[in-house]
């Protein structure tokens, strides 16, 4: 950042976007997608079953009620709950090792040392946000849903990762149409706990801040064909680096089979790809290696337009505006 100076805010116009500049500022990054809720889509699995959503309200409760410095309150999940984790967690152990990249199972076997990941209890966020605290410095904070991609990708600048605590429907633990804990714990935190990928999560971020929508839109679009959907090659095999397929051992055995396109991943035309998440997807791009993802993606988000650069005072936690003139 040589060629920056420090200016304070005059690069930012009344153009750009409010974006947080403290991480309690994301007590007002909550706002939701509501397009998978169950209450308003009858294709979701938990559409027609009252209980389930009754109990989805009472952990969204949690969520919306959390204020930035809380602990995050502990859930006593159910037999039902716990028999749904127990099926996600068993086939991923079996499939892991075939089909996710190293970083990834390296971070689960650490897990399991740590006793965090077993099969017969959902871990607590809180106690996944101390793991990841000790590892990366990320930690998490309840997330009542789906949430607006411009919030979800400005907690990342934070080292915040906006987490949901109720579990996918019984009926459907191979795939759910939208985030669960168990795709965020599965899925999500073995590579947050990876310090490359940990800041390579952190630049995301710090990239959205401020950014136009039509940025963010493609920023989210790139984050969803890697790191939701992401496939590399890892000695010539291809392997999965993807939270959404670590987490949905369906659309694993789909992604990996050779029903779906397979495309070379290029950030420039991967961004303007069109998905959604209803279903399994029909295109997943390959990385030639994690790391080549990594690299192709951050050149990409630095040719961004933003007019001002950001980064974090790891002193005060506060981000800071610079000129990148
Ligand atoms: N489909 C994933 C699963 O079943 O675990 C969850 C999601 C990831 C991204 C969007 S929805
Ligand atoms: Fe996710």
């Amino acid at each position: 950042l040589e060629h920056c100076t420090l200016i304070g805010d005059d690069n930012i116009t009344s153009k750009t976007p409010w974006f947080p500049r403290h991480a309690s500022d994301l007590d007002n990054c909550n706002h939701l997608m509501t397009k998978y809720e169950p209450d308003l889509d009858m294709n979701h699995p938990g559409f027609a079953d009252k209980e389930y959503r009754q109990r989805r309200k009472e952990i969204a409760e949690i969520a919306f009620s959390y204020k930035y410095g809380d602990p995050i309150p502990h859930i006593e999940y159910s037999a039902t709950e716990i028999k749904t984790w127990n099926s996600v967690f068993n086939t991923v152990l079996e499939l892991m090792p075939k089909y996710a990249c190293i970083e990834y199972r390296r971070i689960f076997k650490k897990l399991q040392e740590e006793g965090i990941f077993i099969s017969n209890k959902i871990p607590q966020l809180q106690e996944m946000s101390n793991f990841m605290s000790r590892n990366t410095g990320f930690t998490l904070r309840p997330a009542a849903g789906l949430l607006t991609a411009r919030d979800f990708l400005a907690s990342l600048a934070f080292r915040i990762f906006q987490s949901t605590q109720y579990v996918r429907h019984v009926n459907s633990p191979y795939h759910t149409p939208e985030p669960d804990c168990i795709h965020e714990l599965l899925g999500h935190m073995p590579l947050l706990a990876d310090p490359s990928f940990a800041q390579f999560s952190q630049e995301i971020g710090l990239a959205s801040l401020g950014a136009s929508d039509q940025e963010i839109e493609k920023l989210s679009t790139v984050y969803w064909f890697t790191v939701e959907f992401g496939l590399c090659k890892e000695n010539g095999a291809v392997k999965a680096y993807g939270a959404g397929l670590l987490s949905a051992y369906g659309e694993l055995l789909h992604a990996v089979s050779d029903k779906p396109e397979h495309r070379p991943f290029e950030p420039a035309i991967t961004a303007v790809q069109p998905y959604q998440d209803q279903e399994y997807q029909p295109i997943y791009y390959v990385a030639e290696s994690f790391d080549d993802m990594k690299d192709k993606f951050r050149r990409w988000v630095s040719s961004m337009s933003r007019p001002f650069e950001v980064r974090l005072n790891p002193y005060t936690g506060r981000v800071e505006v610079l000129d990148s003139v």
